[in-house]
């Protein structure tokens, strides 16, 4: 047996027996790869969905509301600075997770690329795009590699609250006048589909479960989560009194799980692909931050030197 195939008995071995991967342990190329990838798409995806909600701080209907919008921003900005420091840990700097950002290399969630319209999606993302994060989530809170499975504790701890905070919005719409009713129906009508799409494509189309499961990355398939989160979701619709937009939804008793109607594969891989109604302006948004805030970088490691400068001269004095 070659020294390689041993080593990567053994690193299976360890993920059966549920122990943590940290950064210094031997590891399968895949493995490492595997994690840069999806720890970055994650990390993106928190900073990117930063601007579909950002674009109403300035226009929420109340101080309350603007509070707790203003927090929820700056919480996921926070998701995607932890995400970065674990993706870190893997040998990848921060400036390369940005540079494969903004080329346009690395991917980031489907969902950031469907356009707020009015105040209702500020509670329907809370809702359902919170909500679906969570379901995926807390699964990911007993990942196989330690850095990433520690920083989402914490990460679904403020993810729940930012999801009963999305409800508690649409809760105050749908209990209030008939156009604002209305409104709140109008944002499930749009986020609904996209949401189930967050989950990734069906598990038959799904080209890195298969060995994600297997290193217990994921702990489970894309379709069950979707699943679990369907199942979760149509009852709070209901209390709501909205209509979730999909004839086809219904009770199954005998599987004990809701029945639901075709996913839109084509809209899911366009808008993957960069051909959804945002896709340009939120990377253009990202480039534009990156670049502003180029003298912030040089002045930081321009204060960084002299301080190692002076303290060098301390030294030697
Ligand atoms: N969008 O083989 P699979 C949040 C890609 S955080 C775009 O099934 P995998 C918080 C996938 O990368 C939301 N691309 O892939 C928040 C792969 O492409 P690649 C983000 C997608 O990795 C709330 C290809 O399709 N959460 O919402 C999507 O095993 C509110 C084939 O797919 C995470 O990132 C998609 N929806 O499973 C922030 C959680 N789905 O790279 C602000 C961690 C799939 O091979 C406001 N990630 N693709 O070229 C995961 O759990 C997994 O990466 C999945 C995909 C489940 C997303």
């Amino acid at each position: 047996m070659s020294p390689e195939i041993k080593l990567e008995d053994a690193f299976q071995a360890r993920i059966d027996d549920e122990q943590k991967i940290e950064p210094k342990d031997w590891m399968p190329e895949k493995y490492r790869k595997t994690h840069i990838r999806q720890i970055s798409q994650h990390a993106h995806s928190e900073i990117v969905g930063m601007l579909p909600e950002g674009n109403w701080i300035t226009r929420a209907p109340s101080l309350r509301r603007k509070v707790g919008l203003l927090a929820k921003v700056q919480d996921e900005a926070g998701h995607g600075l932890y995400l970065y420091s674990a993706a870190e840990t893997l040998g990848i700097s921060r400036d390369e997770l940005f540079d494969q950002l903004h080329t346009g290399k690395a991917k980031y969630s489907s969902i950031f690329n469907y356009p707020t319209l009015s105040w209702a999606d500020i509670g329907a993302i809370g809702w359902l795009v919170d909500g679906a994060a969570i379901i995926n989530q807390v699964m990911l809170t007993r990942t196989s590699y330690g850095p990433y499975a520690r920083a989402m504790v914490r990460i679904c701890k403020e993810e729940s609250f930012h999801q009963r905070q999305g409800y508690e919005i649409m809760l105050t719409l749908c209990q209030g006048t008939p156009e604002q009713k209305a409104m709140a129906q109008d944002a499930l009508n749009r986020f609904w589909w996209p949401s189930l799409m967050m989950f990734g494509p069906r598990d038959a189309e799904s080209p890195n479960t298969e060995q994600s499961v297997k290193w217990k990355i994921k702990r489970k398939t894309n379709d069950e989560l979707r699943q679990q989160f369907i199942d979760i979701t149509a009852p709070q619709a209901e209390y709501l009194g909205i209509t979730i937009p999909d004839p086809d939804l219904k009770w199954n008793e005998e599987r004990g799980h809701y029945d639901f109607g075709e996913i839109n594969w084509d809209e899911f891989w366009q808008v993957v692909k960069g051909n959804g109604p945002c896709n340009k302006e939120r990377l253009q948004a990202r480039v534009d931050a990156w670049e502003n805030g180029a003298w912030v970088r040089e002045a930081a490691v321009a204060y960084g030197n002299k301080k190692e400068k002076e303290s060098i001269k301390v030294k030697t004095a």
